[in-house]
């Protein structure tokens, strides 16, 4: 099945454009081409011609190619090599899925089911090699069970072992984000009514991960929602929180996080993403309500001596519901990241807002004033997709181009990019 991106928008507006340029020209950035712009003018008209040229490049929406891989409800998948054979292979739930056709399956182990039945303790995929054994482990986490585990990547055909990280409180999902730039990500689960805290892998002297794990904590408690980047700039990244973001301190594994109260995010995605949107200097938020409708961004702004922040909110798609994940990446090849995200299917098993709508997978482009839609699966259940906790994307096939692998209680798809040579 072909899908075509639709609602693409491009616009040819020059005198938007020149409005765009002005706005290009942060002088934090480009000190002396501001001021050579302040003083004849002369550049600054060379430079709109010059804009005009580029804004004639041409972006075209990407084609997609859907292959159904299984029809199992787990709602997080993973993909890396696990029998070391050069390919990528899909792992999600009780199956790992072997490359290249990914209709051969190995069974991993089984799942337990918890709450109405609908629900896996496996909420989370984050690669990593927690025994440095060379072959790729990943760690998970349940609402019903409340602990983070790695499952250990057996290297043969062999059942892989559970192993306890800790009992963390309820787990809505969790995340690998590098806390202390040493390369190697620590653990982060969302843990709603808990503490806020991370899980670094430690190594022996010879740099080798030991399959033991420290806890640091962040914050007494967190709601639904959870992010990670650099918030104000020192180039330490933050914690975002439903209801904060959670300063970093200079040694983020000793030092004391500070919490920032700024805004108040709801229901909100994992992850809720740091990113800077309008290219002004200032990373903004995007922020999905993973149980409810809604997908915004807030633009970071600050007053005059830089220290008192506020939010700007902007919706980007409020006809959605349950936007409970997302990725930030250039899908398009452009240079440009996009925002890939999808509804995720029965979020809460048939009690949220929007559950009976269709279900989709969408990527929105940053057209310098706003975010363009454009669909990648869209319909009712068994047309459309939904996007489930954690999706992967990769070049499944070796193009070069990105692939979208996505889980979900509607089934395991990967989205083949098929480009736009069309
Ligand atoms: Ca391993
Ligand atoms: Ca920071
Ligand atoms: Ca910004
Ligand atoms: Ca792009």
């Amino acid at each position: 099945m072909i899908i075509r991106s639709c609602f693409y928008y491009y616009y040819k507006q020059p005198h938007m454009k020149i409005k765009a340029l002005g706005k290009q020209l942060n002088p934090k950035l480009y000190p002396s081409l501001g001021i050579m712009v302040l003083l004849t003018g002369t550049l600054g008209l060379q430079s709109s011609f010059a804009q005009e040229e580029n804004s004639k490049k041409e972006v075209k929406p990407l084609l997609f190619k859907q292959q159904m891989v299984a029809s199992e409800s787990y709602e997080t998948v993973g993909v890396y090599d696990v029998n070391k054979d050069g390919k990528p292979d899909i792992i999600s739930g009780a199956f790992w899925y072997e490359a290249p056709e990914f209709q051969n399956r190995h069974f991993i182990g089984n799942v337990k089911r918890f709450g109405n039945g609908e629900y896996y303790d496996d909420l989370a995929h984050i690669p990593i090699d927690v025994n440095g054994d060379g072959n790729m482990d990943f760690a998970t986490g349940g609402w019903d069970n409340q602990q983070m585990v790695w499952m250990e990547n057996s290297g043969n055909n062999q059942e892989w072992k559970q192993h306890l990280i800790d009992q963390t409180g309820n787990v809505e999902t969790a995340r690998g984000w590098d806390v202390d730039n040493d390369g190697q990500v620590e653990i982060v689960p969302n843990n709603p009514g808990h503490p806020l805290k991370f899980y670094k892998l430690e190594k022996d002297a010879a740099g080798k991960a030991t399959g033991k794990f420290t806890k640091i904590p962040v914050a007494d408690k967190q709601g639904h929602g959870l992010g990670f980047g650099d918030v104000n700039g020192d180039k330490r990244g933050d914690f975002i929180i439903s209801n904060g973001w959670v300063e970093a301190p200079q040694d983020p594994l000793k030092g004391k996080w500070i919490i920032h109260n700024e805004f108040e995010l709801g229901t909100a995605s994992v992850p809720i993403l740091v990113v800077d949107v309008n290219k002004d200097g200032k990373n903004d938020l995007i922020v999905g309500q993973g149980h409810g409708y809604g997908l915004d961004w807030y633009e970071q702004k600050t007053d005059a001596s830089g220290k008192k922040r506020t939010w700007a909110k902007h919706p980007i798609d409020p006809f959605v519901a349950q936007y409970h994940t997302m990725e930030w990446i250039d899908l398009d090849g452009d240079g440009e990241e996009e925002l890939v995200t999808g509804k995720r299917y029965r979020a809460h098993n048939g009690r949220d807002p929007g559950e009976k709508d269709p279900l989709g997978v969408f990527y929105f482009k940053w057209n310098g004033e706003s975010f363009t839609k454009h669909v990648i699966s869209y319909g009712p259940y068994g047309v459309g997709k939904g996007a489930g906790v954690i999706f992967a994307i990769a070049d499944l096939r070796g193009t070069g181009r990105k692939d979208i692998i996505v889980a979900g209680k509607d089934g395991l798809a990967i989205f083949y990019n098929e480009g736009t040579d069309y």
